[in-house]
């Protein structure tokens, strides 16, 4: 496995989590960005149709000893690859109730509120329904906010569950820096920002947060 490529885009949630799963594991990669609003977003292209036929980020790509290029989307699917091929640091505890729940957690992220505030989403919640997207996604983050603060109670250590970075904070913190576009108040989940709080110290969500990445634009 080398020469490791991420299609991605600076500001998706999914995207960040392989960044982060990347960083974490010190896999250095190349970064390809998919502008996801730029000339009709370029995941909908011919060419990034080729590349992931879902049309969305990430996906990675890789070349293999043999030179065969392999690829991957669906960043939890990605990330559980990442996990196997470097083990440490584990994104996954040893115990195996604890890695339901750390699953558990991510899975409130990637399938209760990411999707249902997902870009296309949104933009036929708008253009076909003339609906309120704003209102749509704001109300997805806030319960899913909602029960993510109650279900962290049993686990939280520093981290959602006990003291080392898991993938429910791969997945959380991500999906914090989206809700905030939707202008919510984060005061009600006081266990969450200070998880959130305990990741920005850390070197890999640094590395990976959104804004440091070289297709970040202001505003
Ligand atoms: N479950 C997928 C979600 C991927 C996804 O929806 N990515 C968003 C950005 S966060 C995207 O590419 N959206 C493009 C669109 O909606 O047109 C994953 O975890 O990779």
């Amino acid at each position: 496995m080398k020469d490791l490529r991420l299609h991605n885009y600076w500001r998706s949630s999914a995207s960040w989590r392989v960044r982060l799963g990347l960083n974490l594991k010190g896999l250095p990669f190349e970064y390809v960005a998919v502008h996801l609003l730029k000339d009709g977003g370029q995941q909908n292209s011919d060419a990034y149709r080729a590349v992931n036929p879902m049309r969305t980020v990430p996906t990675l790509e890789w070349t293999e000893a043999d030179g065969t290029v392999r690829r991957l989307s669906q960043s939890l699917a990605i990330l559980e690859f990442l996990q196997d091929h470097a083990p440490s640091p584990s994104l996954y505890p040893e115990d195996a109730y604890l890695r339901a729940r750390a699953r558990m957690l991510a899975e409130y992220v990637n399938s209760g509120m990411q999707p249902m505030q997902n870009l296309s989403v949104l933009q036929r919640i708008k253009a076909e329904l003339n609906g309120d997207d704003k209102a749509w996604g704001a109300y997805w983050n806030t319960r899913g906010l909602e029960a993510l603060e109650k279900m962290v109670q049993p686990t939280v250590g520093r981290f959602c569950v006990g003291d080392s970075v898991t993938l429910a904070d791969v997945c959380l913190v991500p999906q914090l820096y989206g809700a905030r576009r939707f202008a919510l108040d984060l005061s009600p989940y006081p266990t969450l920002l200070r998880i959130e709080a305990a990741c920005a110290e850390h070197p890999a969500f640094q590395a990976s947060h959104p804004d440091r990445q070289p297709d970040a634009t202001p505003g």
